[in-house]
């Protein structure tokens, strides 16, 4: 997929363009247009050939005509002769999250810097701070920014490894001497990034295997080939594993590639505690084979309940199946509507009817409209006035459409004092209230955490979305007391966002647990700005499952007379 270069493209013309003091208007538009293009999960140069561009938020003529230039040709003279007016240093400096177009000038005009490392060493030995309109704190957030980047290189997120690795099985199922194929390590335990790709094969002819995998079109350069285990990277410099074993070991061998280490080392040691021996290869007594085709099996002659893979973090659930005290956990099939849609009423690219055929298509007993409110201008939010048409618009929608309820909601925006930017009276006339934060997220703990608590408070808000405005890889989670907000969830009945959205995942597993354990309830919403983005809501239940969550702890699986009153109870 190209969606990842085109994006880079435009947002380094983006800040090229910042550098050079253009418009801001001008400036914007490129590099919304990356955010959306990075967020597609369709591929582009599909997109492209079908003349199909336009559908993409924030592409219109223009972008469009670059977008086909780069797919068609791998590069973008506009952006090659405006990169060579710029040092290739100073781009790069504008790269690292938390340095903007004028601090990079002044940094690459003092320090001449070059590379990431050069920043990295100056920071370190305290050379920022001494130039002129830099403190302290900018240096720690420029050393905050790099690790960002280097994490964001070591880890993937979990949508690209899914893809990339369902990219694999494909070809492999192919092979006829393959008989079961499933990917294991963190990618099959659903952890939101991931550092390389582990899949298992079981097939009575591992060299067949081995040498169509290291033959795949999808591969760049094999790191290692062997009998059984073989890596390779792909084109995207993902490292993609794959072991082969008899289909005797298969399950063994699932559960050992599976995970994680520590569960793994603890899962071990129950079994010898039984007097039985475990490994990849089976379950042994006294070297004698007792099972290991299935994972199945083996729990079974450990007397444990079966694991979930989203559950084996060792964090408590070995002990749990030994008493038989697992959750029952939330399936993607428990959810009856998507709470978080834009629609082209805002920032979406999609009319309301399209969002409610392809909400219809999913299934859903209810889906809200949740447009962005007026403060937040870059997304075009809705003022009171056009809230008010928007919401005859969802009425007569409701009369057209069977089968489905439309709430009108809305993305109200919470302003720096936790105030929100419609009063009561307008609240009252929608069906559901999300409050958001998406400015001033540099405040202190203590100011935000009073800022989102005090939104809470207020009666007509239903849900929190994105609680802890975290991006994976491009921002750290604003400074929250995170306990505090979940508390407030339980006292006030406010619900807590999951999103869905790949670089979201937020509220986070670990936050989830603690929640649920609380007594608060969560929302699983997919914030979509286009219809594709509604196939998301999978990654959100995934957040959820690891976090322990069931049917019970997430609102949007109640049917929908049930659900309406749900909505209803905090007024
Ligand atoms: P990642 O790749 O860092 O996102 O995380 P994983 O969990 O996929 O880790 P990886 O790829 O190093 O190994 C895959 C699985 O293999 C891991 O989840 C458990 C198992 N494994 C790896 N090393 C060991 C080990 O030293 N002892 C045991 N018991 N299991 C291991
Ligand atoms: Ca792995």
């Amino acid at each position: 997929m190209k969606n990842k270069a085109v994006a880079e493209i435009f947002r380094q013309i983006g800040e090229i363009l910042e550098i050079q003091g253009e418009n801001p208007f001008r400036i914007r538009a490129y590099l919304r247009a990356a955010q959306s293009i990075e967020s597609l999960n369709r591929d582009i140069a599909k997109l492209a050939a079908e003349e199909k561009l336009k559908e993409i938020p924030g592409i219109g003529k223009d972008l469009a005509e670059k977008i086909k230039e780069i797919v068609n040709t791998g590069k973008l003279k506009f952006y090659e002769q405006l990169r060579d007016s710029v040092p290739e240093g100073l781009t790069l400096l504008m790269s690292v999250p938390g340095i903007g177009p004028k601090s990079a000038k002044l940094l690459y005009e003092h320090l001449k810097i070059r590379n990431i490392n050069d920043l990295e060493q100056q920071a370190l030995a305290h050379q920022i701070r001494i130039l002129p309109g830099f403190k302290e704190k900018t240096e720690e957030n420029i050393l905050r920014g790099i690790a960002l980047i280097k994490k964001a290189k070591e880890r993937m997120p979990l949508a690209v490894a899914l893809a990339t690795a369902e990219e694999f099985t494909d070809s492999l199922k192919k092979i006829k001497q393959v008989e079961q194929i499933e990917p294991a390590g963190s990618l099959r335990r659903r952890k939101e990034t991931v550092r390389d790709i582990d899949i298992l094969v079981s097939s009575r002819q591992p060299k067949k295997i081995m040498d169509t995998f290291t033959k795949l079109v999808q591969v760049k350069e094999i790191l290692a080939q062997g009998p059984t285990k073989s890596s390779v990277l792909t084109k995207e410099g993902i490292q993609v594993d794959l072991r082969v074993v008899q289909p005797k070991s298969f399950g063994a061998a699932l559960l050992y590639f599976t995970g994680c280490k520590e569960h793994n080392i603890k899962l071990r040691q129950m079994a010898a505690k039984k007097g039985v021996k475990i490994n990849e290869y089976g379950l042994f007594k006294k070297n004698k084979w007792l099972a290991g085709k299935k994972e199945q099996d083996i729990y079974k002659l450990l007397k444990l309940n079966p694991i979930a893979p989203e559950l084996r973090e060792d964090q408590g659930e070995l002990e749990a199946a030994l008493k038989a005290q697992l959750p029952e956990l939330l399936e993607l099939t428990d959810i009856k509507g998507d709470l978080h849609l834009h629609s082209q009423w805002s920032d979406g690219a999609h009319s309301l009817g399209e969002l409610v055929r392809a909400a219809k298509v999913k299934g859903y007993q209810y889906i809200a409209i949740t447009d962005h409110s007026q403060s937040v201008r870059i997304a075009h939010g809705l003022s009171p006035e056009r809230l008010k048409r928007q919401i005859a618009a969802i009425a007569k929608l409701n009369k057209k459409f069977k089968g489905i309820k439309i709430l009108a909601g809305s993305e109200v925006d919470i302003k720096s004092d936790g105030s929100l930017d419609f009063p009561d009276r307008i609240l009252k006339q929608l069906d559901l209230v999300i409050a958001a934060v998406h400015s001033g997220f540099k405040q202190s703990q203590e100011q935000l955490t009073q800022r989102i608590t005090r939104a809470m408070e207020n009666k007509y808000v239903n849900i929190i979305a994105h609680p802890s405005g975290r991006l994976l890889g491009q921002r750290e989670p604003y400074a929250l007391d995170m306990e505090a907000v979940l508390k407030q969830a339980k006292k006030t009945g406010t619900w807590m966002e999951i999103s869905a959205f790949p670089d979201r995942l937020d509220l986070i597993d670990i936050n989830c647990r603690r929640a649920k354990e609380l007594g608060a309830q969560m929302a699983i919403s997919t914030d979509s700005h286009l219809l594709s983005h509604l196939d998301y809501m999978y990654l959100g239940v995934s957040v959820a499952r690891r976090g322990w969550l069931e049917k019970k702890d997430v609102a949007n699986t109640l049917p929908l007379e049930k659900f309406l009153q749900a909505v209803k109870k905090k007024r």
